[in-house]
């Protein structure tokens, strides 16, 4: 885009079915060394729903070298040839095209449409992808039968890679070969692909529920064939998984996953051939962390579940893209919970919604779930999309129970396999199976913004009654000022002394989804009042129980209700978040005594229940790791209006290092009994195991804040013992993160054996980037600087910039350092990545759009970045998106 040029912005109310559909597709791939020939041969049928006659092609960065007409040649006044259309006019209802283009995959920095990664051709068509491979009607409402020949040199390529069955291959001329695919599935060019290149394979097979055999591939470069086992267990447990909990049965006859270096994203869901970052599919002990084996099962269930939920139903137009995603990922988390603990993978989602989703939904590129316009849609690949989306379609889920839900996606994929659709289909499946009206519950697609829901109570002794009053309302939003009530399904029980009473309305709700002393009930209005009867003493109110609603939630709390929670609550989400909010509360405590005393005291009924947490073996290890982990940094800064980068910076570390001096004892026992139960069996990524390396690695952490010579001693023997890189990076981690300087030489030291070590396993090479960048140390601009020119570093490679750059803008106090550099690094990042790989530039600008929660010194450094960012010449769509919002008037 030409900096004079307005952008065009594209409304969903403009939806219109195209003019044309595409019957067929035919593609021939000549791949050369330095270029690739494509022919694409489209059958067209004109769509009877519209009067136009005129066919306009997207294209994007093509060389058009010849289009054929029914069997003749077109000359360049047959048709108009601009940027980004093919247009022909005058058309009758039936045509053969034929288009030829030529393509350079060996210099697509952008990792769109057809590329080279490492030594591996490759293709990302989502969303807008396949217009760079050829001319075509690239939206998801046009499905078409594809079939796919790829010819190349034999050595170079002797796997060649598309979607469903291998049909033909043979030999050819000049050391080259051919292989090729059909798929009998009709789809949208966005689900197609192609690889090409040298790979190793790993294979298996599945046989479906109606007994059906599949071949199950992970094709991968030869190095990395030991690192593949987990990924192929998980995706024979995911497509299991969804035969039992969605009925839904695998359609081919072969399933195929393809790894490669440069990716943008974690994964894509690519008919019958996913391709993935191989972040997302490698994985073995010495190497990948659980964080990052539960990843990989987590993304590859994903991909997998796409193949409903995305592909055999997909998307009318990129305004439905909640519709498959926040779908899928709903799907995904119900995977991981039923693998894993479900518990744990809720703290984890709910971290993940509050610290980001929320600072999305308060910052300029804040969007519904179902948004009204965009000008890039690689920008609205979001947290919102996502993980609100699955909140979404979660809170559905609660509102309708297992059951009925269950009927609504059978309806729902039965119903419309095949088709192209939209959210409200989704929904509208879900009313017909419950009979309900989910009108207002829609509001959850269109009003964006995090609703907040402030309750108070009271306790009336005398009739022993208990009222909680609701007050819901949502910040105004570009798209929306004025917001309307949501549906909030609240779970809720009432905590006594001595555990849950009983739970009685005075106005009597279904008493199906009630028990005894838990229920969910439903906030429709702006203000609402519930009130309990037969309640016999002031109770501690679990709201919220499992999040029930992605809300802010409001209730003044004392102390002593959070430690009743913490005590008593049976939903762990619960207890876990009343921690939090103790030790969010003991910060601002410190926070405001610091101005006064260097070292205030923390509480010691904070100390007593953590001790206590701790000496509890009926706990999950890894609720109790959750439990001693104080809030991050990015979370408490999104609690106030402004961000107090310093101040919280400090109230933060000072608790840690007081809640370790108070628990240094117990800490020591419990690092030391989870380290003896480890060391007694062997290394396994079962929950169980992972849970007790969590806790073990959280009290490693905090033991070594206390920076004395045992704990240096301590953290010094893990980095050297450990057999796993869980163990291994969090004692790396806990060295050069270290602020002690009797750390001072062994983090050093670390640094150089630890790269020495891994430098072959690029995977590896980006936590020892990432690690550094997001150290505390006060010169860590500089140490990133430094790391730019590092042999291992890579501008192309989007793992290496989000591990290194990525990780530098979220350092907090890095990267918002008063002096203001780190915004002027992350600008000329910016405008390098503007010209080679657009969408990682827009998504790595994101720390810089939210500058209006910032002091005004640092905002208007911030804001300085943004505008020499937007008078750029030739800034992408992608960029220009993001910086004109983040400009924009409030
Ligand atoms: N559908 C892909 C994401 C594509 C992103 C394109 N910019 C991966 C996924 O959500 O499964
Ligand atoms: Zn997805």
């Amino acid at each position: 885009m030409k900096n004079n040029e307005a952008p065009k912005k594209i409304y969903l109310k403009d939806y219109r079915e195209p003019s044309y559909w595409i019957k067929k597709t035919t593609l021939d791939v000549q791949i050369y060394d330095g270029h690739t020939d494509v022919t694409a041969t489209l059958l067209l049928e004109r769509n009877a729903n519209d009067e136009s006659r005129k066919l306009s092609l997207d294209g994007d960065s093509l060389e058009l070298r010849g289009l054929t007409l029914d069997g003749k040649k077109l000359d360049d006044t047959q048709y108009v040839l601009d940027a980004e259309h093919l247009t022909l006019e005058n058309l009758s209802d039936q045509h053969e095209l034929i288009i030829e283009t030529r393509i350079y995959p060996e210099t697509n920095t952008s990792l769109e449409g057809l590329y080279k990664s490492r030594l591996i051709y490759c293709t990302q068509c989502e969303a807008e992808g396949f217009r760079k491979i050829t001319y075509y009607l690239d939206r998801p409402d046009v499905m078409s039968e594809f079939t796919t020949r790829i010819t190349a040199d034999k050595t170079r390529c002797p796997i060649l890679l598309s979607n469903g069955n291998k049909i033909d291959e043979g030999e050819c001329a000049n050391d080259r070969h051919f292989a090729v695919w059909h798929d009998p599935h009709l789809k949208p060019a966005y689900l197609f692909a192609l690889v090409a290149g040298e790979l190793s394979l790993l294979e298996d097979r599945f046989t479906t529920c109606s007994g059906r055999d599949v071949l199950l591939q992970i094709w991968v470069e030869e190095k990395d064939l030991d690192k593949c086992a987990h990924a192929m267990d998980s995706l024979k447990r995911s497509m299991a998984w969804d035969e039992q909990r969605y009925g839904r049965e695998y359609d081919l006859d072969i399933f195929m996953i393809v790894a490669v270096d440069d990716f943008n994203m974690g994964a894509m869901e690519n008919k019958g051939l996913n391709i993935f970052n191989t972040s997302c599919v490698l994985a073995k002990k010495e190497t990948t962390t659980d964080a990052e084996f539960q990843r990989v099962e987590g993304v590859v269930a994903h991909e997998y579940f796409h193949n409903w939920s995305g592909n055999r139903v997909t998307c009318r137009d990129w305004f439905q893209l909640s519709l498959k995603e926040g779908f899928t990922v709903f799907r995904d988390a119900q995977f991981s919970s039923d693998m894993g603990s479900a518990t744990v993978k809720r703290v984890e989602d709910v971290l993940l919604l509050r610290a980001a989703q929320f600072a999305e939904d308060a910052g300029p590129m804040a969007h519904p779930v179902q948004p009204d316009a965009f000008i890039e849609i690689s920008n609205f690949y979001t947290l919102t999309i996502y993980e609100k989306g699955a909140e979404v379609v979660r809170m559905l889920h609660t509102l309708l129970g297992e059951t009925l839900f269950r009927k609504g996606s059978d309806l729902y994929f039965e119903r419309h396999d095949g088709q192209a659709v939209t959210i409200d289909d989704f929904v509208r499946a879900m009313e017909e199976v419950s009979g309900r009206d989910l009108s207002q519950f829609k509001r959850w697609y269109k009003q964006a913004g995090t609703p907040e829901l402030e309750v108070s109570s009271e306790y009336i002794e005398a009739s022993e009654e208990y009222v909680l009053q609701f007050k819901q309302r949502c910040r105004p939003t570009v798209e929306c000022k004025e917001k309307q009530p949501f549906v909030i399904p609240v779970d809720l029980s009432l905590l006594g002394d001595a555990g849950k009473l009983p739970l009685n309305l005075k106005d009597q709700l279904d008493p199906e989804r009630s028990d005894n002393t838990r229920m969910v009930i439903e906030l429709t209005e702006a203000e609402e009042r519930f009130v309990f009867t037969g309640v016999k003493e002031l109770p501690a109110p679990a709201l919220l129980r499992g999040f029930s609603a992605p809300v802010k939630l409001r209730y003044r709390y004392t102390d002593e209700q959070l430690l009743r929670i913490l005590k008593l609550e049976d939903d762990g989400f619960c207890r876990w978040d009343a921690a939090q909010q103790l030790m969010i509360r003991e910060i601002d405590r410190i926070r405001e005594a610091l101005v006064a005393d260097p070292s205030p005291a923390i509480s010691p009924a904070l100390v007593d229940a953590l001790t206590a947490v701790l000496a509890d073996d009926s706990l999950d290890p890894a609720m109790v790791s959750l439990m001693l982990t104080v809030p991050s940094e990015k979370y408490l800064n999104e609690l106030g209006e402004q961000v107090e980068v310093e101040a919280t910076h400090h109230a933060r570390q000072l608790l840690e290092r007081k809640l370790a001096k108070a628990l240094a004892e117990p800490l020591l026992q419990c690092y030391e009994l989870m380290r003896a139960r480890q060391a007694a069996k062997p290394y396994s990524v079962v929950a169980a195991d992972v849970a007790e390396r969590a806790l073990q690695n959280t009290a490693l952490h905090l033991l070594s804040i206390l920076g004395d010579e045992k704990s240096l001693a301590l953290v010094q023997q893990q980095f050297a013992e450990a057999d796993n890189m869980t163990d291994e990076l969090a004692a790396f981690k806990a060295l050069v993160h270290s602020t002690r300087s009797r750390f001072d030489s062994a983090k050093t030291d670390a640094i150089q054996r630890f790269y020495t070590k891994w430098q072959a396993e690029a995977l590896v090479v980006n936590h020892w980037f990432s690690v550094q960048a997001s150290s505390p140390a006060p010169d860590v601009l500089e140490q990133v600087k430094a790391l730019m020119t590092h042999p291992a570093f890579d501008m192309k490679n989007p793992n290496k910039l989000r591990a290194l750059i990525g990780a530098f803008c979220n350092n907090v106090t890095g990267f918002h350092n008063a002096n203001g550099l780190g915004y002027a690094f992350l600008g000329d990042r910016i405008i390098e990545l503007n010209r080679s790989n657009p969408q990682i530039a827009a998504r790595l600008l994101t720390p810089l759009t939210k500058w209006r929660r910032y002091d005004e010194k640092r905002q208007e450094k911030m804001k300085a970045q943004l505008e020499r960012i937007q008078s750029e010449p030739n800034l992408s769509k992608d960029v220009f998106e993001v910086v004109s919002k983040s400009l924009e008037l409030s």
